[in-house]
């Protein structure tokens, strides 16, 4: 049967768990590696340490599809968060996370992404130093008069990852993958898979045929294109220092091709990837 929930403001069932994640406190760690895909979660969680006295880790689905899988790398605890697509999704995970755990936190995002310009290529992992913000903006498309001048693309300011964190990744990344398979730079967090990142189809009047090429003048940096990171960041940003966190991103689509890499080599380089998020969240300093 269904769980009752409690205060709209903030549900929790009257055991505490959260309304979409569905954890509670001692089911979550303080250091997350949030992925997208849930078979990346369960992919990833045998890299875990096996529990002792061939006991299981702890896992918990939600109904709605999130998976957190606790248990600890190298003895430290950490739970991997299934968190699916898009900034919404990832403002359940770092909310609800936060809510049930206690004391300072780390989060990384190992997610999938598109690459926009060199260096960036097919392949690679692409570690975020910084991220913006790209989204469709609605009242471009509005029937008052004054709606033709408005952009109908915006972009944010930048937000910054946590560069001790960042440093890890790049370290831990370079020596699970090589180090010519692994950058840095500043990506972007679109509002769409489509639209605001520059995909072009003649079904919606998208007027985004000329956001590729605008991003790359307006950013030389900018080198990967996704839907979650930004707001991690930004939440982070926002935590009161209660939250570090840090992105990065395995490129899955090339945008000036539109070149897509094969299926079969993304576990290899998930599995690579992901051991250096462990590695990186357990050398991350949470004093
Ligand atoms: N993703 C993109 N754009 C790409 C490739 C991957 O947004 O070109 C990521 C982010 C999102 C999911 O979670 O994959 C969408 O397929």
């Amino acid at each position: 049967s269904k769980p009752s929930f409690s205060n709209a403001n903030f549900p929790t069932t009257p055991e505490g768990r959260t309304y979409h994640l569905g954890t509670k406190g001692g089911e979550v760690a303080n250091r997350i590696l949030s992925v997208g895909a849930t078979q990346r979660a369960e992919l990833l969680s045998k890299l875990l340490d096996p529990p002792p006295n061939g006991g299981q880790l702890f896992r918990y689905l939600s109904s709605r599809g999130f998976l957190t899988v606790t248990g600890e790398y190298q003895g430290t605890p950490i739970s991997i968060v299934s968190t699916q697509m898009g900034m919404p999704n990832m403002d359940f995970v770092v909310r609800e996370c936060r809510a049930v755990v206690e004391g300072p936190m780390a989060v990384v995002r190992l997610g999938t992404c598109g690459a926009l310009q060199p260096p960036a290529s097919l392949g690679q992992l692409i570690i975020a130093h910084s991220s913006i913000n790209i989204r469709r903006n609605p009242d471009a498309w509005s029937d008052l008069s004054t709606a033709s001048m408005l952009p109908a693309y915006m972009f944010t300011l930048p937000v910054q990852a946590d560069p001790h964190i960042v440093r890890l990744l790049a370290e831990e990344a370079s020596s699970t993958m090589g180090a010519s398979n692994v950058i840095s730079g500043l990506n972007a967090t679109a509002d769409s898979f489509y639209s605001s990142q520059g995909r072009v189809g003649g079904n919606f009047d998208d007027r985004n045929e000329g956001l590729i090429e605008e991003m790359c003048e307006k950013y030389p940096d900018m080198v990967s294109l996704e839907m979650e990171t930004f707001h991690l960041l930004d939440m982070a940003r926002c935590s009161g220092g209660r939250v570090r966190a840090a992105g990065m991103c395995l490129a899955l689509a090339d945008r000036k091709s539109n070149e897509m890499l094969e299926y079969a080599r993304l576990e290899q380089l998930e599995v690579e990837a992901g051991l250096a998020a462990l590695r990186a969240l357990i050398k991350t300093d949470l004093d």
